[in-house]
């Protein structure tokens, strides 16, 4: 079973990354990041009360993040794997997936680290802000949540790192290259 963390600043092509992925091997997409989105969309108590923290590209509370994902990995027991899409983001989230997928008997099988310069994360974010219209999608957010990433984030790729399981890829140049140098790395793991 292939169970692979995709991780690295905004913007870096984990969203559009992860598609390729879940066609090509069948695994259950799990991204944080949409089901925020959809409980923001549908004004459900929770999406009124994570809004704001993702419209100023804050991080939203380890505790809500960790129970939507427990609960979605109990709702798939028939899953080939899954693809975490934007989670872990902190330590403690990483400590409680692998609680989370221990008590199944299963673990993560690598974590895949998109490589990105700064300017270009922020050029590939600004056109999404100007042609999707997302809200966090704006200088001062995208600024926020760049060093979000650097203070929260980045130390969870260490985490993986300790456990051999850190595959750093370029994440520079076009969206087929991109999905190439991944592939290569997944049949390596797999
Ligand atoms: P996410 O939805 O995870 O958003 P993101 O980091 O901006 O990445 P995304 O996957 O959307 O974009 P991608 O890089 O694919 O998180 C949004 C917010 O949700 C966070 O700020 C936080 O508030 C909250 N959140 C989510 N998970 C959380 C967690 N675990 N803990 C706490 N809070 C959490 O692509 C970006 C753009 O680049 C796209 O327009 C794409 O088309 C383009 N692009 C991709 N690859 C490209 C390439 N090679 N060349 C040119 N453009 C490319």
């Amino acid at each position: 079973m292939l169970n692979i963390v995709l991780f690295g600043p905004p913007g870096a092509g984990k969203g559009t990354q992860a598609e390729f992925i879940v066609d090509k091997y069948g695994l259950v997409h799990l991204s944080t990041g949409d089901m925020l989105r959809s409980e923001v969309a549908s004004q459900s108590e929770l999406g009124l009360r994570v809004k704001a923290i993702m419209d100023a590209g804050h991080l939203v509370s380890d505790e809500i993040v960790i129970a939507i994902i427990s609960k979605r990995v109990d709702e798939n027991p028939e899953a080939n794997g899954f693809i975490f899409d934007g989670f872990p983001r902190t330590i403690p989230q990483a400590e409680a997936l692998d609680n989370i997928l221990s008590e199944k008997g299963l673990s993560i099988s690598g974590l895949l680290m998109l490589d990105v310069e700064k300017e270009e994360l922020i050029t590939r974010l600004i056109k999404r802000g100007i042609e999707k219209g997302r809200k966090d999608d704006n200088h001062e957010s995208i600024t926020r949540r760049i060093e979000a990433y650097l203070e929260k984030t980045l130390p969870v790729a260490a985490y993986y790192d300790n456990q051999q399981k850190l595959n750093k890829i370029n994440g520079m140049g076009g969206i087929p290259d991109i999905a190439g140098r991944i592939a290569t790395v997944l049949n390596g793991i797999s």
